[in-house]
């Protein structure tokens, strides 16, 4: 396929959805739009599904505890929207809120989190829009994550759309204290000062706890001499897996 024919499969959201028209949650055209947010982020999990199969099987290698995915409740696309000062158009839905598809992907240590960063910026047909790395520099309410917007690809009767979804890629720990904090803090402005320096101040404990359980595992893995070797032929190999058949 040509370049030229490429694009004209492509099919633009802003074409052919009333962007600069203003959301009505109860609307048909809402419906449409949110189907194709849950079309993409169906499309994202198949494909970290299958790729934490192939970890599984041919590594032997399980950094993912679960996946959990979500599609932004439409009175909150509509809050978001007012909280960023903007017009309730479709338009600023598709453009400024990145996160009406996420997926969130739990892993066991830090390390893993980055690993899964580097195999999933190398998919060929997921575009990477940006990566926040709220690990190495926290948030200041103290939350930590991985963050990647990226642009699914997702055929249609007349061509491939790509979507938005946000991935949120963070360790056991982290997700312990963000869902803990979602609940308390996070959408509710009330709480104390002395309750915020405190969630603050158990981010970073359980930081040290997450550093902590991953120095044991280096240690475990540099004892043993199986591992041992397994790593050195996956630096030379660099992030791919043993892909035998
Ligand atoms: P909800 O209820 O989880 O859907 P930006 O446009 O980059 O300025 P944006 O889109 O808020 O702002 O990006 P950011 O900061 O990366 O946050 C995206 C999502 O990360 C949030 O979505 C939360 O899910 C999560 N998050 C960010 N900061 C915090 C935090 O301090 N605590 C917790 N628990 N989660 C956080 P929403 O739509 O804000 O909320």
């Amino acid at each position: 396929m040509s370049e030229k024919e490429e694009a004209e499969y492509l099919i633009n959201i802003e074409n052919n959805l009333v962007s600069r028209e203003k959301i009505d949650i109860k609307d048909k055209n809402f419906e449409k739009v949110m189907f194709l947010y849950r079309a993409a982020l169906k499309q994202l999990k198949t494909k970290i599904d299958i790729l934490q199969e192939e970890m599984k099987l041919f590594s032997e290698y399980e950094p993912v505890e679960y996946v959990t995915m979500r599609i932004k409740k439409p009175e909150n696309i509509i809050e978001k929207l007012n909280r960023k000062n903007l017009s309730l158009t479709y338009q600023n839905m598709f453009d400024e809120i990145e996160d009406i598809a996420g997926l969130r992907i739990v892993c066991n240590f830090k390390s893993d989190v980055y690993k899964l960063v580097d195999i999933i910026s190398g998919f060929q047909d997921v575009r990477i829009l940006t990566k926040k790395d709220y690990m190495k520099e926290p948030k200041s309410s103290g939350y930590r994550s991985y963050h990647i917007i990226t642009e699914v690809p997702v055929n249609f009767s007349s061509g491939i759309m790509y979507v938005k979804v946000e991935l949120q890629i963070r360790t056991l720990a982290m997700d312990f204290w963000a869902s803990l904090e979602h609940k308390l803090k996070y959408k509710n402005q009330q709480i104390s000062a002395t309750d915020s320096k405190n969630l603050v101040k158990y981010a970073k404990v359980i930081d040290g706890i997450d550093e902590s359980m991953l120095k044991i595992s280096n240690n475990i893995e540099n004892s043993n001499p199986k591992l041992i070797i397994e790593a050195a032929e996956e630096k030379v190999k660099a992030k791919k897996f043993n892909f035998k058949l």
